[in-house]
């Protein structure tokens, strides 16, 4: 029976590190997974975390279940650095959640539970958007359309036909947004447009859904939470998916976290028992080390200082990588204007590459970039920025 089975296609991102992983020639380089690397090309392990390791091992142990939606100390401080210290939302009763495996864990746990509830709702995703959306909504069974985002001429917000998409999605359906650090564009929405956002979906009577997975790697952890805190101030229902696989270093540790905000008490008790239910025939419950992890940092003032410095000195090095990219395509008459690329925010730059430049870049110089033409800022180093400013200005020309 199983010899029908049909091979499935590679994971348009992480297949494309299972081809560099393969390739032979040493001056390859990756710039496709969003995955931090720091000057010397590798991913460390953060120093806070290493010491947060330490601190557990050497504390008590225990291996039992945890709760079906994990532990409430860290769903805790997971709502403070989303929502803020000072929200009213943390003492409110109106948040339930999950601890999930991951922000795709969260996601997939979100769309079951859409599915089950509002079995009529669609997803309104941005085009262009990461991939795995669409297909962790369709896995669920949730129908997903999208709405305009992008405006390739200006490499910028497309904000006037976004707010116009809204006006005319079903009262009902549920709009997923980034919240910050946007995946593929690294383009996001100002606090005014943020501001023209929220209204819109609210007055459309839309819910909203917040994807965040990059906070910190944009401005700062507060500034990146403008769009979430605009949601916040307008007292609206929100789903929002956290990840702390980036701007902890937690990647293979799978550590996210679902919080879903209600107008009610009573709203977020039923909401909560329906997340349970779906974890329950999922994965039952979630793994505890990374967010044992990241609870041990963000209680501790010395450990979460460390983080801070460190998160810091990685949205300072990517942040002073698209400005040393811009720099060396001019220097070097790289046909263009790339001045854009400064402007994005997050791991990644869109950087216009069409499907046949990113094929000679990866064919004639083992440079990996994702067929979108979306560069993983964070893989170049002084080491390679030369070469790759280089390559793409003879795939270009
Ligand atoms: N959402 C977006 C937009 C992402 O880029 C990622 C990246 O991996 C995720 C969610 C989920 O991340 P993870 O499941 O590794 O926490
Ligand atoms: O967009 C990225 O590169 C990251 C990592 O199926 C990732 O979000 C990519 C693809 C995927 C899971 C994670």
């Amino acid at each position: 029976m199983l010899e029908t089975v049909e091979l499935a296609p590679r994971d348009a991102i992480l297949g494309l590190t299972v081809a560099f992983n393969e390739d032979p020639r040493p001056e390859k380089v990756n710039l496709s997974v969003g995955v931090y690397q720091d000057e010397h090309g590798r991913t460390p392990t953060l120093e806070c975390v290493r010491e947060a390791e330490r601190q557990l091992a050497a504390g008590p142990s225990n291996k039992s279940y945890l709760p079906i939606s994990g532990s409430t100390g860290y769903a805790e401080v997971v709502q403070r650095l989303a929502f803020g210290e000072q929200s009213k939302l943390l003492s409110s009763g109106r948040v339930a959640g999950a601890h999930t495996p991951g922000g795709t864990g969260g996601l997939r746990v979100a769309a079951d539970f859409l599915h089950e509830n509002f079995p009529k709702a669609t997803v309104w995703l941005s085009d262009p958007t990461w991939p795995n959306h669409p297909s962790i909504f369709a896995a669920a069974g949730v129908p997903t359309k999208t709405y305009p985002y992008f405006d390739q001429p200006t490499n910028s917000l497309a904000i006037d036909e976004m707010l116009a998409a809204i006006e005319s999605i079903p009262a009902g359906d549920v709009i997923l947004l980034h919240g910050c650090c946007h995946n593929p564009t690294g383009i996001d929405p100002t606090a005014k447009e943020w501001h023209q956002i929220v209204q819109a979906i609210y007055q459309r009577g839309l819910l909203p859904f917040l994807d965040f997975a990059y906070q910190g790697f944009g401005d700062g952890l507060e500034q990146d939470a403008a769009g979430v805190r605009e949601f916040c101030q307008a007292d609206s229902e929100l789903l929002v998916c956290s990840s702390f696989s980036k701007n902890f270093g937690l990647y293979r540790e799978r550590v996210g976290a679902l919080s879903v905000v209600c107008s009610t008490k009573e709203a977020a008790s039923a909401v909560q028992s329906q997340i349970n239910r779906s974890i329950r025939a999922n994965y039952s419950n979630p793994p505890a080390h990374g967010a044992e992890i990241v609870e041990t940092i963000l209680r501790d003032q010395i450990l979460r200082e460390t983080w801070e410095q460190e998160l810091t000195n990685m949205r300072n090095r990517i942040n002073s990588m698209r400005q040393q990219l811009v720099d060396v395509l001019t220097a070097k008459g790289v046909p263009g204007d790339y001045s854009f690329m400064a402007r994005q925010r997050g791991m990644f730059s869109f950087s216009g590459l069409t499907k046949d430049q990113v094929e000679l870049l990866r064919e004639q110089y083992a440079i990996y970039i994702v067929g979108s033409g979306r560069i993983n800022v964070a893989g170049l180093t002084p080491a390679n920025i030369d070469r790759v400013a280089e390559a793409i200005g003879v795939a270009v020309g």
